[in-house]
């Protein structure tokens, strides 16, 4: 193996097709640790490695090991599930996990605080309803979004299929997950075989969406690889195809960026299981793996230049890419309560805060989707917004389903627009990557937020918020009108200049402010705007009318400018 790789890619190599020695870590009752190596291979398997951070000083002053648990991460394309899936994943949730379901940017599921006992029970428990965690993490093709939209039912199910058949296609060929989770015939070393990513896989994650316009709810240009379904007359011709879109930066590292996909070209859909491969092995064979800060196709395609990627990727699959045919996105949220859709069946959008499916005092979320999945004949959608559809709901179930959903806290009825459009990642307490909170900040942000915007007489304003723990993106701050990236504890910087449509990154506007300065500035923020606004101006598009931030064209040359 070359010698100026990263230590991720020895351990890929050395782990003997993700097999690594997972099954003596789990074993391993002295600790609820993994063994090192084993803590990276598990990603490829859907689990992490995380540790309660709230009680992590705690534990070390009483000289304990942190609380160690396993956060397990499904892989569900587009979303989509049965009422049946639903009610064994809540079980699931309650009794081997910490008691909620948490609904993410990517249109599935994880677990919180699995112990490491339980974790083989766990993936057993969501094979039994045929779901899997094959590649939910790691170096290989994630969770591939699809736009959930419920208005143009025939159209969704095309696409729906479309995202499993990339999925399935870029799945990991080893036998690893069958042999340790479930527990299926062992293969003899060398019988292994990776056609597409090899035995190192690839150099970082990557990932795939398909939307269809004019919604972008699944934030296409944030994706590796990008689909935009192109229709007519509901009937679907092909797609155009970007590549190179990510979220993820360092603080401080001003050679690490966000960056919006470039456009490919059209295909047809028979041409997109060869272009999906396309583009992964190039990123394969071309990718950093020396650095994983440099190692996202995004960089590969700024060394490289859009037309050389481009050609390369025509090369190996075999087509010639039409010019990119005219679209425009609208939107990047979801749309809620009823919708009827093009088949005439009846679909609910629920508001879930931040995707955590839970059970509060006052709000029985968790309940309330079980006695919904109880009686519900159609499917569940989760949305890339951390949202969930209630799909295709029969006309006489409809009034029933809406009771239960108002009784349980599950209607978005009396919500501002500012907080349903809102995202927030995780963060703390799970994740060892946060500097600050999000999901938990959220809420309470959100009340003084709504406030001040009533003050300022822009209550009803449409505004993407979102608020990220550290700077790695996860509920694609970069994509907000108003973005918060976590800096310290209680602190973050301020980002401006979104257009709520996903097509344009926002910039830094104020760095380090504590949280009473975010909302010191917000304040002043939402004064300017009211009094300055044209006529059905978003704030995105004011605040760099105003020059308050520049628009970013080029993120390599000016995003920290
Ligand atoms: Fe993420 C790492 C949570 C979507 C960019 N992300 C993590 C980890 C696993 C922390 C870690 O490295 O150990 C977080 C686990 C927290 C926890 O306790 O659960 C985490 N990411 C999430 C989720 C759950 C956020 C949410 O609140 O919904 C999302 C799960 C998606 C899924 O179901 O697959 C999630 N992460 C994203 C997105 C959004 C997207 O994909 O549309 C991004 C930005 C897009 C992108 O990838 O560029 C994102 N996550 C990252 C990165 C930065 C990658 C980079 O290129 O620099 C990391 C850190 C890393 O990979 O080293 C990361
Ligand atoms: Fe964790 Fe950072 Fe992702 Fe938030 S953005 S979940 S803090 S890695």
């Amino acid at each position: 193996m070359n010698s100026n790789v990263n230590e991720v890619e020895r351990i890929k190599a050395r782990s003997n097709f993700l097999r690594g020695s997972l099954e003596t870590s789990l074993s391993d009752n002295i600790t609820g640790a993994l063994a090192p190596d084993d803590a990276q291979i598990s990603k490829f398997h859907g689990f992490y490695e995380q540790d309660d951070r709230d009680q992590r000083d705690e534990r070390h002053d009483q000289m304990l090991e942190p609380y160690y648990s396993l956060m397990l991460r499904a892989r569900l394309p587009g979303g989509v599930c049965t009422p049946q899936q639903w009610l064994r994943l809540d079980e699931i949730g309650r009794t081997l996990a910490n008691g909620t379901l948490r609904l993410t940017t990517r249109q599935t599921f994880q677990y919180h605080g699995v112990i490491k006992q339980n974790i083989k029970a766990v993936i057993q428990g969501i094979n039994r309803v045929m779901i899997d965690s094959i590649g939910g993490c790691g170096d290989v093709n994630r969770n591939v979004l699809c736009n959930p939209n419920p208005a143009v039912s025939e159209l969704h199910q095309i696409v729906h299929g479309w995202a499993k058949r990339i999925s399935e296609h870029l799945l990991p060929r080893t036998q690893a997950y069958h042999e340790i989770w479930l527990d299926g015939e062992k293969l003899a070393g060398g019988e292994e075989h990776e056609p597409i990513y090899g035995s190192t896989y690839l150099p970082r994650k990557f990932k795939t969406a398909i939307a269809v316009p004019p919604d972008n709810d699944v934030d296409l240009y944030a994706n590796d690889l990008g689909f935009i379904a192109i229709a007519k007359a509901g009937h679907l011709q092909g797609f155009n195809v970007t590549a190179g879109g990510g979220m993820g930066a360092t603080h401080g590292d001003t050679t690490t960026y966000p960056r919006l996909a470039d456009e490919l070209g059209f295909v047809k859909p028979e041409q997109m299981l060869a272009v999906a491969e396309a583009v992964v092995t190039v990123q394969r064979d071309h990718g950093n793996r020396a650095d994983r800060r440099h190692a996202r196709l995004k960089y590969t395609i700024e060394k490289m230049g859009v037309e050389q990627f481009r050609n390369e990727v025509a090369r190996r699959a075999g087509v010639n890419f039409a010019p990119s045919l005219p679209v425009s996105f609208t939107s990047q949220g979801d749309r809620y309560g009823w919708l009827e859709g093009t088949d005439g069946q009846r679909h609910l959008t629920l508001y879930i805060e931040s995707g955590r499916v839970v059970d509060r005092p006052k709000q029985k979320l968790m309940t309330g989707l079980r006695e919904i999945a109880g009686i519900h004949q159609g499917d569940f959608r989760i949305t890339p917004n951390q949202n969930l559809i209630v799909a295709k709901v029969q006309v006489q179930q409809q009034e029933e389903i809406e009771a239960i959903a108002k009784e349980h806290g599950l209607l978005s009825e009396g919500i501002s627009s500012i907080r349903k459009q809102s995202l927030a990642c995780v963060a703390l307490p799970t994740c060892p990557q946060a500097m600050a909170e999000a999901e938990r900040l959220l809420p309470g942000l959100l009340d003084k937020v709504e406030t001040m915007a009533e003050q300022h007489g822009i209550g009803d304003t449409d505004c993407v918020i979102r608020i990220t723990g550290c700077p790695n993106g996860c509920a694609r701050p970069y994509l907000a009108e108003l973005g918060l990236v976590g800096k310290g504890p209680g602190h973050y910087d301020l980002y401006l200049g979104g257009n709520g449509k996903g097509t344009r990154l926002n910039k830094r506007y104020r760095e380090n402010l504590s949280e009473t300065a975010v909302l010191e500035t917000i304040d002043q923020l939402f004064e300017q705007y009211a009094a300055e606004r044209k006529p059905s101006e978003r704030l995105g598009d004011f605040t760099i009318r105003s020059g308050l931030v520049t628009e970013v064209k080029q993120p390599a040359r000016d995003f920290h400018e």
